[in-house]
């Protein structure tokens, strides 16, 4: 990494290698990370290791992890500019979860909301990775002293147990970690399913509901057509009244560039066939580039590797630093 990119500040953030990423990470995630990608120094990780709190095929998450991968690239971010990278390749992540899940307490990982909601989803299998996997995206996070964690709303109580056991640290060691601030995209944080305009799209739910960025033409015109609206017929943002309307109004605007008052405009006197069309028209436009480019980088499995392997160990030297100075404080020895 350049000397320039050295100075700037430390931006991290993570999304899980399972499944195929769909438009709401790309518009409340991956779209705003390759805007940072200039004037922070980024690092923007699979993290595969949080994916094993629920069991993995092995065959899959290897091809999963792969296709992220190649999908981190294909929609433009540059690995010369950021530090692309697979979590389970950087093994400092374990190794300061384990040291902060000494100073993490039981009570504060039992109110953790996502816990509470992926254990009753998996009751069968409520292991102790579930319960500390916060404690893993805290170590993910201040390894790299990161100052900014652009990440969606939902994300939020994590970002702030990471303050609190980074805080707690400091308090007793000196100022070892930067305490990071959370990041929210002011449009499209939350880019809902199509079938349940209520709920966020999100990959663990059935295909029909989300769009995938692998997703070819026909089929996204086939699923934006079915897309939950509502009987009344007029073309309006209204996200209480009119979740629906208001979900395919922000993907349009999003993907234009334009506001919604604009988009609105444009369609004025339509119906929500029309704004079907121009939304299914916009994702097409953005997903089709993206797909062209994915095509291609796939091919070159030896090629994906390198570029892994790069952003690992580019990670790992900044990794390093942070992981001696925290064992130095606590009073582990020096290594050889
Ligand atoms: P799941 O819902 O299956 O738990 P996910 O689809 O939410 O997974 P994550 O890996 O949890 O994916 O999230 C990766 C990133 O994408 C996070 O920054 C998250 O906030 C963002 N994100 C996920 N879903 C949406 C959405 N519907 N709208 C906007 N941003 C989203
Ligand atoms: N928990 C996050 C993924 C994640 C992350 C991180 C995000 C793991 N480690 C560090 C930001 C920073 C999620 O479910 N979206």
């Amino acid at each position: 990494m350049q000397e320039a990119q050295q100075q700037k500040p430390v931006i991290f953030s993570g999304i899980q290698p399972t499944g195929v990423p769909h438009l709401g990470n790309y518009i409340g995630a991956w779209r705003n990370w390759k805007l940072l990608e200039d004037d922070y120094r980024c690092l923007y990780c699979l993290v595969d290791l949080h994916s094993l709190t629920i069991r993995q095929d092995p065959a899959e998450l290897r091809r999963s992890t792969m296709q992220a991968y190649a999908l981190l690239l294909a929609v433009g971010l540059d690995p010369t500019k950021s530090l692309l990278f697979v979590q389970s390749h950087v093994p400092a992540h374990a190794e300061l979860a384990w040291i902060l899940s000494c100073y993490t307490y039981m009570g504060e990982l039992s109110r953790m909301v996502q816990f509470k909601e992926k254990s009753a989803k998996h009751d069968e299998n409520i292991n102790a990775g579930l319960f500390t996997y916060p404690v893993l995206q805290a170590a993910d996070i201040l390894l790299y002293q990161a100052a900014l964690v652009p990440v969606g709303a939902d994300q939020k109580q994590h970002l702030e147990l990471t303050r609190d056991v980074a805080e707690r640290f400091n308090k007793v060691y000196g100022d070892v970690f930067v305490i990071p601030e959370h990041r929210i995209p002011k449009v499209g944080a939350r880019i809902m399913s199509l079938s349940d305009p209520t709920s966020k799209m999100s990959k663990s739910d059935p295909e029909e509901t989300y769009i995938s960025l692998l997703d070819r033409p026909d089929v996204i015109r086939r699923k934006i057509k079915r897309a939950v609206t509502d009987s009344e017929g007029e073309i309006r943002y209204d996200e209480e009244n009119k979740p629906g309307v208001s979900n395919l109004l922000s993907i349009l605007a999003v993907l234009t560039g334009r506001s919604i008052e604009a988009c609105v405009d444009s369609l004025a006197g339509q119906g929500y066939g029309a704004l079907k069309e121009a939304t299914a028209e916009a994702v097409i436009t953005t997903l089709s580039p993206v797909q062209a480019q994915f095509d291609a980088l796939i091919q070159d499995k030896e090629r994906l590797m390198q570029l892994m392997d790069e952003g690992a160990q580019g990670a790992a030297r900044l990794a390093a630093r942070t992981l001696a100075k925290v064992y130095k404080k606590i009073g582990l020895l020096p290594r050889g």
